[in-house]
């Protein structure tokens, strides 16, 4: 896993050079918002749960995913779907706080897809569901954090292929 900071540092360090302006401007605008993003990420981890329940009531229930036949139906599959949304929303807030996406590749996208299609998770609605969360999240910790945070979101969306 990288952060905003090794990340900068390895592409010097890749050329042999001191860091530029433009590195010291990206380790700038990180070190500046390191406040926001830790609150952010103190009001998610405490909220983690109603963040959840409010972006399933908005993009999941009474819709075809819920009902027989659909993949969240039955307590199992349920859970299952519940369970997946928190480890999208712990990760997205941990590549927050780094500030890297790298942790995602890693340890959330890497096979996903093939297992979803496998098991015919349906992407859509989990995109959609992952869109709510943005929304909900970006509501509770407000505009700043939550575009901070919104990029980490639909970094997961685009891993899934949307
Ligand atoms: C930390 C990284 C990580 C991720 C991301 C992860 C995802 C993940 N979700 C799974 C299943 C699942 N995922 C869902 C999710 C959904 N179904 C829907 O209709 C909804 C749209 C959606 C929720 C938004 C469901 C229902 C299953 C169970 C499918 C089945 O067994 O039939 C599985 C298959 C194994 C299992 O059931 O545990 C994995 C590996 N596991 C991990 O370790």
């Amino acid at each position: 896993m990288q952060d905003a900071i090794t990340n900068v540092i390895n592409q010097a360090d890749v050329q042999g050079l001191y860091l530029d302006d433009s590195a010291m401007g990206r380790l700038e605008q990180y070190f500046t918002s390191g406040e926001l993003r830790v609150r952010a990420a103190a009001t998610i981890s405490a909220n983690g749960s109603a963040i959840i329940r409010e972006a399933v009531a908005k993009s999941l229930l009474y819709s075809d995913v819920t009902r027989p036949g659909g993949n969240m139906y039955t307590t199992r599959r349920y859970a299952a779907c519940i369970r997946d949304l928190d480890y999208y929303l712990r990760y997205a807030t941990y590549a927050m706080l780094a500030g890297d996406t790298s942790i995602l590749d890693e340890r959330v996208l890497n096979g996903l897809k093939e297992t979803y299609n496998s098991l015919g998770v349906p992407i859509g609605a989990t995109v959609q569901s992952i869109q709510a969360m943005k929304e909900t999240t970006a509501a509770l910790v407000g505009p700043d954090a939550g575009r901070e945070m919104a990029v980490y979101f639909d970094y997961i969306c685009s891993g899934l292929g949307n």
